[in-house]
């Protein structure tokens, strides 16, 4: 992330046509730039590149590639093997579970980019020592220069992004300006790109480098494939994420992967709203039911219904057209926590818990790819040894991502695992430590006695650690998610939430729930099995999303 940090003061308003320099100063600037950049677009980074083979998947950049993974059924057969179900843990059974869950292959998503926010970053020109500028006078540089002997595509690319809206989105879109698949042309774009930013040669060429293995290992050949993941980086790198450009995107993801409990509650709620001319008591009874099929559950169903009444009271209005905006308020109110010490001695250990299948292990691995975009180290360790499958899982997604990894054998004390692993983040320097742990174990208090005892080894060899405990849970297990939540908390003391899978379900409702009935804040929500498709959960967002209102632009 460090290069990109200039970005934001490249391209400024100054540079912007009407404020352009008078005279020659385009000329000039252009000449000084090129100097710099076109030495550095062409040669060097583009050896390594490797070329990505054929076959483009078409689904646009997002779709998730097949990987050869490991399948959970491979679990010896023999040994029944008792899974600590979510339904387990609601009903607090006795001590063992019965059945299995069904285990599905897991998929291996691959690596995705996020969309990330470029901001609009006017950068005043500097003066930079250049070429001998035979005639003229020394003439104030800019970060982009045109030059007489560079390309004319490049002539043509630093006036359009001198003229571009300062968006990421709008950047790339003139970047990739006729560009189609990969090959040199677009290396050169990149390069192009990089250098006007001012960016550290060594810096853009890694970035290169690595998107370029990616295409490699996802076998995409096309931009329509690998444009959403080539702007998830470079926003992440950009630390752009916040961006409005990128805001809007997410936003849009957020509405569609929420459109199943859209149906249930919003077009629900619409239809309340239709029907009442007031908001009286039939108003609230139905409102109550509405809630209720939406997995917000009970108690919170009516915490919510005497929030809003109060609202509504103060408001002094009966009307139902201003209900949703009430709602929203309400629910914007709910979601927001306090905020969170995030200073911690490196490296920052997080540990995963959760019951069996939520997306514990899918979920450590777009976090890590997401930290490793911003440029962090990043350690995995492979804490869940209760299945072998488990552990190579971990393991290909480290490869795919570029992490390094850390296990021992199956059958190994998890313990042991998270010792050794969080000695070698300390001693290797490493920004993040992710420990997997294991979602099913033969009791209850087994899994309970387990997390325990490696938070108290991970505590021993590294001060606060672990830093964050965070809790995935499965939004479609609904009400289930609620004593999840209750039980881990106990014995893990929680510090985030992740919700997954919201967008193949109708009891997204239980987001609610879970906010309304513990404060722990819920940091990420998945929207897919992509990597891109886990997103940093905003509450004035989703609140909008849900009611299908529009985003919030301020925030
Ligand atoms: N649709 C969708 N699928 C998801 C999401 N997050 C995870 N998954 C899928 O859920 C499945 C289970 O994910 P894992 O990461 O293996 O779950 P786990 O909690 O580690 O499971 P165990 O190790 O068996 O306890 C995988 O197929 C994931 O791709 C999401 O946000 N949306
Ligand atoms: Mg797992």
């Amino acid at each position: 992330m460090g290069f990109f940090s200039k970005l934001k003061r490249l391209w400024t308003a100054e540079d912007s046509p009407e404020h352009q320099a008078p005279e020659g100063a385009v000329q000039a600037d252009a000449e000084e730039e090129s100097g710099s950049t076109e030495q550095t677009a062409t040669d060097d980074a583009q050896a390594e590149v490797a070329e990505p083979v054929a076959q483009a998947q078409e689904s646009g950049a997002e779709e998730v590639v097949p990987e050869p993974e490991k399948t959970i059924e491979e679990e010896s057969p023999e040994e029944p093997e008792i899974v600590l179900t979510p339904e387990f843990i609601q009903t607090e059974e006795a001590e063992e579970v019965v059945e299995e869950q069904p285990e599905e292959a897991l998929q291996e998503p691959e690596v995705q980019e996020e969309p990330t926010k470029v901001e609009p970053a006017p950068a005043p020109v500097e003066p930079a020592p250049v070429e001998p500028a035979p005639a003229e006078p020394a003439k104030p540089e800019t970060a982009t220069l045109i030059t007489d002997d560079q390309p004319q595509w490049q002539k043509d690319l630093t006036v359009a992004l001198r003229a571009a809206e300062p968006k990421l989105s709008v950047w790339l879109e003139h970047v990739l300006d006729g560009i189609e698949e990969v090959g040199d042309p677009l290396w050169e774009r990149l390069r192009f790109f990089f250098d006007a930013l001012d960016a550290p040669k060594a810096e853009a060429e890694e970035f290169i480098a690595k998107f370029a293995d990616w295409l490699d290992d996802m076998e995409y050949d096309y931009v329509s494939d690998f444009r959403s993941e080539l702007q998830y980086r470079l926003a992440l790198a950009l630390d752009l994420e916040d961006e409005e450009d990128e805001r809007s995107r997410l936003f849009l993801k957020l509405s569609e992967g929420l459109s199943k409990t859209k149906e249930q509650i919003t077009k629900q709620i619409d239809g309340l709203l239709a029907t009442h001319s007031e908001i009286d008591e039939s108003f609230w009874e139905e409102f109550e039911e509405i809630l209720i099929m939406s997995d917000v559950g009970f108690e919170p169903t009516m915490k919510l219904v005497e929030r809003l009444r109060e609202r509504v009271r103060k408001a002094g209005t009966k009307d139902p057209a201003k209900f949703k905006e009430f709602m929203r308020e309400e629910l914007e109110e709910i979601f927001k926590t306090g905020p969170r010490i995030t200073a911690v001695t490196k490296p920052e250990v997080v540990l995963m818990v959760g019951v069996n299948g939520v997306g514990k292990t899918t979920t450590i691995a777009k976090l890590a790819y997401r930290a490793q975009l911003q440029g962090k180290k990043v350690l995995i360790a492979a804490g869940d040894t209760f299945r072998a499958a488990a552990i190579e899982q971990l393991q290909v997604w480290a490869d795919r991502i570029g992490v390094d990894f850390h296990a021992k054998s199956a059958n190994s004390d998890p313990a042991a695992v998270a010792y050794e692993a969080v000695e070698r983040a300390v001693e290797g320097g490493y920004d993040l430590l992710f420990v997997d742990t294991a979602g099913r174990l033969q009791t209850k208090v087994g899994l309970m006695d387990e997390l325990q005892k490696i938070r108290n080894v991970l505590g021993k060899k590294h001060e606060g650690a672990p830093h964050r405990t965070i809790l995935t849970i499965d939004a479609t297990t609904g009400q289930n998610a609620m004593s999840q939540t209750k039980l881990f908390n106990e014995v893990a003391k929680l510090d985030e939430i992740i919700l997954t899978k919201l967008d193949g379900t109708a009891k997204g409702g239980i987001v609610v729930a879970i906010a309304m009935e513990f404060n722990i804040p819920i940091t990420y929500i998945g929207l897919g099995e992509k990597m891109e498709d886990l997103r940093p959960f905003n509450g004035a967002d989703f609140a909008a999303a849900l009611l299908g209102l529009e985003d919030t632009p301020e925030e």
